[in-house]
């Protein structure tokens, strides 16, 4: 393949160079790369935030912060991973950057309107910064409950402010994608064609676009009734407090499949490639990304036991979020029948997956715990939950990213990593991953609630062993992030695709020129046909 320009090389539009020609570009590789820069930041920020919190909790007593300064420490980190980090980090990145190729298209359907939600992400960014100063960022929790989010003198206003700017990116985005695969497929692309990482996208994005008009007006409100103080939500005057609880949990709670499904489709198109092995169930996994968008949007009381709501609702509520685990389970399963009796290929993606499928796995499983009604009321509001959440969203999601990231990174800049470094890492932040949140289950059952900067004697060993395993977690995210880096030293690699993937990304050059395809794109009968790739060791796999 003759050496075409890549998008570095090739603004668009043409007459902007230099940095202008990023801010202002319509290019969707570009829009991606600014999305991961601008979400590594915050990750990373909010990742120290969690360190902080964690070395407050390390021992009894104060240690580092204060009571105050812990309520608004625990509440940014919790905001900053929800709304800056696990919402828009695989579909801004990786969906901006792979969906058109996926599909053989050479950009999204509206580029303008996808310049528009990053500049709407960085502005909600920007706010959620303001609002650190003057009074202090808010300091009740990432949920902004009421009556508390109404009578605290903290900057709630602002902070609420930034989450509706970033709610409207997430829209947008939704809406972009929405329509670029309806209106950009190329002729030859089938919709059971496309890969699963396009479905999961899909499902994604008609979430975001149903779900976030909730929180945007829940959201509001709270300003409403800080300004004009309406008392809808007081009960003294026709208000009711629990109405915010359901409005917030109607968006936030199909909110964690906008953050897991595109995960479980990065899962989806790195297990085939590894096991040389065509995906299990392709449809099935498309059945159940369609699902769990849907199914997913009916549990949302779930969070609400203990709000004094009837026994009937408990016992649907209940009912309805075993449901929905179903279509999960089906995915671990396809996951796990594609492995077995596979050609398997370690590699980094590969080894951070497997880690993603245990993680989540686990994630869900207390899920279930959490489902049902008798346990909820035992460890609601306890460690409990903060260990079930950090394994469905970080050991889900964030290790979806970390994989979707040793993936593509190849792909997205022409460089490779150092393997070594890269395995180093990934079991650093693994076995710091389970030191730290294992014994948060333990301490939820034995009682320790969440959100408290102290806490009685009897849970100071598993706090103690759990501020460790953040220590290794956060060296390990460091040492991930550095090995990455590093690759911009390393030559460039000649190989459009050093993984034997099938997918039309590693048809293109690596970087891809700025219209993504050199010839029209040869698309699969079926999406994860390895028949033509020969096992062998990666970097050596060729189509015959
Ligand atoms: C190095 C990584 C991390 C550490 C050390 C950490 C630590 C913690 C701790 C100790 C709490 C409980 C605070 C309390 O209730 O008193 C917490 C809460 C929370 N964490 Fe993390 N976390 C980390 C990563 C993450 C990630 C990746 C996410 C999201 C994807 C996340 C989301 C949250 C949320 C939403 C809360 C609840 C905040 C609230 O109560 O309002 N954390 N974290
Ligand atoms: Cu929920």
């Amino acid at each position: 393949m003759e050496a075409v320009k890549s998008f570095y090389d090739t603004p668009v539009p043409a007459r902007f160079t230099g940095m202008l020609s990023w801010l202002i570009t319509l290019d969707h590789k570009r829009i991606g790369l600014m999305y991961l820069f601008a979400i590594l930041f915050w990750f990373l920020l909010a990742v120290l935030l969690g360190g902080a919190i964690r070395l407050e909790l390390m021992f009894p007593g104060e240690n580092i912060m204060h009571a105050d300064l812990y309520n608004s420490a625990f509440t940014l980190h919790g905001v900053i991973m929800i709304f800056l980090f696990i919402i828009p980090a695989l579909p801004a990145v990786f969906g901006n950057f792979f969906l058109p190729i996926h599909i053989g298209a050479d950009d999204v359907y509206f580029p303008k309107l996808n310049l528009l939600s990053w500049y709407l992400y960085m502005t909600g960014g920007v706010i959620a910064i303001v609002s650190l100063f003057s009074d202090g960022f808010p300091d009740t929790g990432w949920t902004f409950y009421v009556p508390f989010s109404i009578s605290t003198n903290t900057n709630v206003s602002t902070a609420v402010f930034a989450a509706f700017i970033l709610g409207f990116s997430s829209m947008l985005t939704g809406l972009n994608f929405i329509t670029t695969i309806h209106k950009m497929r190329v002729k030859t692309m089938g919709w059971l064609q496309m890969p699963l990482f396009t479905w999961s996208l899909y499902a994604t994005s008609w979430v975001q676009l149903l779900a976030t008009p909730v929180i945007a007006i829940t959201l509001v409100l709270v300003m409403v009734e800080r300004f004009f103080n309406v008392g809808l939500f007081d009960p003294a005057r026709g208000g009711d407090p629990i109405l915010y609880q359901h409005l917030f949990w109607i968006y936030s709670h199909p909110a964690v499949y906008i953050m897991i499904l595109p995960g479980m489709g990065v899962i989806s198109e790195i297990i085939p490639v590894f096991a040389r092995k065509s995906i299990f169930g392709y449809k099935a996994i498309v059945a159940s990304s369609m699902a769990i968008a849907i199914a997913g949007s009916l549990v949302w009381a779930h969070h609400m036991y203990t709000s004094g709501m009837s026994d009937t609702a408990v016992f649907v509520f209940s009912l309805l979020t075993f449901v929905v685990a179903i279509p999960s389970a089906i995915k671990v399963f396809s996951w796990v029948a594609t492995l077995y009796k596979g050609a398997i290929q370690m590699t980094p993606p590969l080894f951070l997956s497997l880690c993603f499928i245990y993680l989540f796995s686990v994630g869900g499983l207390t899920g279930l715990v959490l489902g049902a009604a008798g346990a909820n009321i035992h460890v609601h509001d306890t460690h409990f939950v903060v260990a079930h959440f950090h394994f469905t969203m970080f050991g889900g999601t964030g290790f979806a990213f970390f994989a979707a990231l040793h993936y593509w990174w190849p792909k997205m800049f022409g460089r490779m990593y150092d393997f070594k470094k890269a395995y180093a890492a990934a079991i650093l932040v693994t076995a710091g991953f389970m030191l730290h949140y294992v014994p948060m289950f333990v301490l939820g059952l034995q009682g320790m609630p969440r959100r408290y900067y102290d806490y009685l004697p009897q849970y100071a060993a598993g706090n103690f062993f759990a501020g460790f395993g953040a220590m290794f977690m956060i060296l390990g995210i460091g040492l991930m992030m550095v090995n990455l880096f590093l690759s911009f030293r390393r030559a460039q690699i000649s190989d459009p695709d050093p993984w034997g993937g099938v997918t039309l990304e590693w048809t293109v050059p690596s970087p891809p020129p700025v219209h993504n395809f050199v010839t029209d794109p040869d698309v699969l009968d079926y999406p994860y046909d390895f028949s033509g790739v020969v096992a062998g060791a990666v970097n050596k796999s060729r189509r015959t």
